[in-house]
């Protein structure tokens, strides 16, 4: 059963607890326009420690010594809404199919929460997100405390449960990593596609479209985060992604897209050449950012801290703008002055989970935080070009990142993309190969029949 996932999530969030309550709220709602409403997500904490969907929910986790409670309020059936909205979930599902020792409409939050904090030392709970709601909260533990000559107290310690979530969040359990290698399967296969579909001429939105919809094709509901479909100059860029410009024939293409698989994002970016073959010099450029690539990789191992890896890529970047001529002066004053910064301006990589930038610490204190086995870790150097200065003139209009999510294993690391093309030479075989992606369009979901 699916809620075991959930409830071993649970148990362990509540082990590194001390004794008190936790609460979680739902995502909200966010109208588009008129009355229609953005497509709803729920939010990563909510969903990693219920598994529940629909929004309109708070989650209440007690804890006192041994004993747990899990208690979910949610939108009651309504027979004669879901002619329009369809079933929900309802107090008896969120009883029998997501675990909840007891479950109530929403409407009877805000009147049992003074019943749930009464002598209650902690709070666990996430201030600043939605300020109607902690006025009320803030209301409801004011007025226990001023029940003091009753016996009464409410909680004096009100603390962030993100500290202790987010250091689950960011190692990843068997089940986590199954999930996200869904994600990247989907997404590998969509990046094929795209490198096969891809033709001069296309219009960028055109090409994503082709990404986005073997993503949805392959069973993922939604993109992890907007689809970055960069040509030529657009790709310096970082995060581009309007997607409206027509692909040239002399053009480098960035895409950078990842898509979502139960509530778990791939991330993968892939720069190849519109025309199907790589060009001076922007191959120049592209074996550089994948040598700094390859090199990070090979640091990602348990002990190695995240500034090691970032630093590991970054030499071989500055080795390459060096003698790509775009920075002067020896690789120690480049890298110590960062000289290299109009060129490489982000970090080496982010956590990868629920969250495209994934949560968890980077530090621990001041200190760069050591990998451990069950971290992701994206693995994404470029190198951007902007037309004008600083730029070489050569080389302006050129960007090329390449990124890969890299699991951390007891003996070293696991790249969870691996197999789909990043050398240039894979990348033109690839785009070479008579299997013409527009020519092949069936229902993945169908199985084909077999001829007799
Ligand atoms: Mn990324």
């Amino acid at each position: 059963m699916a809620d075991r996932l959930y409830a071993a999530r649970r148990r362990r969030f509540m082990d590194s607890l001390s004794d008190g309550v936790a609460l979680f709220q739902s995502a909200p709602t966010v109208q588009r326009n008129g009355d229609v409403e953005h497509p709803y997500r729920q939010d990563s904490d909510f969903h990693y420690l219920t598994g529940f969907e629909e929004p309109g929910a708070y989650a209440v986790l007690q804890k006192a010594g041994r004993k747990r409670t899990f208690t979910l309020f949610v939108q009651p059936c309504d027979p004669e809404m879901e002619v329009w909205t369809g079933k929900k979930v309802g107090l008896e599902g969120a009883m029998e199919r997501y675990g909840a020792n007891e479950a109530f409409s929403r409407a009877e939050f805000f009147d049992r929460l003074p019943g749930m904090l009464t002598n209650q030392e902690r709070l666990y709970v996430e201030f600043g997100r939605d300020t109607g709601f902690d006025a009320r909260l803030t209301s409801v533990i004011e007025s226990l405390k001023a029940e003091a000559r009753k016996g009464v107290f409410g909680p004096w310690r009100i603390i962030d449960p993100r500290t202790v979530l987010w250091e689950l969040r960011l190692e990843k359990s068997a089940a986590d990593i199954r999930t996200l290698q869904k994600a990247c399967d989907i997404s590998k296969a969509a990046f094929a596609a795209a490198m096969r579909a891809v033709r001069p001429g296309m219009g960028e939105w055109e090409l994503a479209a082709v990404v986005e919809f073997e993503f949805r094709r392959r069973g993922s509901p939604r993109v992890g985060f907007e689809t970055i479909c960069a040509s030529g100059a657009n790709a310096t860029t970082l995060h581009y992604i309007t997607n409206d410009s027509t692909i040239g024939e002399e053009d480098l293409v960035l895409m950078d897209a990842g898509a979502e698989y139960n509530y778990v994002t791939a991330d993968i970016s892939r720069t190849f050449p519109a025309s199907g073959r790589f060009t001076e010099p922007g191959l120049t450029v592209y074996k550089w950012v994948l040598k700094a690539q390859k090199a990070a990789i090979a640091k990602v191992r348990p002990g190695v801290t995240y500034r090691e890896v970032h630093e590991a890529g970054l030499e071989v970047l500055c080795r390459g703008l060096k003698s790509m001529g775009a920075v002067k002066g020896s690789l120690k004053k480049i890298i110590e002055k960062a000289t290299y910064q109009p060129f490489f301006m982000h970090r080496i990589g982010h956590w990868l989970g629920a969250d495209v930038h994934d949560v968890g610490p980077y530090f621990d204190g001041s200190k760069s935080v050591k990998l451990r086995p069950g971290m992701v870790i994206t693995i994404e150097p470029g190198l951007y070009f902007p037309k004008g200065d600083p730029s070489p003139k050569a080389l302006g209009g050129i960007g090329v990142r390449i990124e890969d999510d890299v699991l951390v294993t007891e003996k070293g690391n696991r790249v969870l993309t691996d197999g789909l093309p990043k050398e240039p030479a894979d990348i033109e075989d690839l785009m070479a190969g008579k299997d013409d992606w527009w020519d092949d369009l069936r229902p993945v979901s169908v199985k084909r029949k077999r001829r007799t």
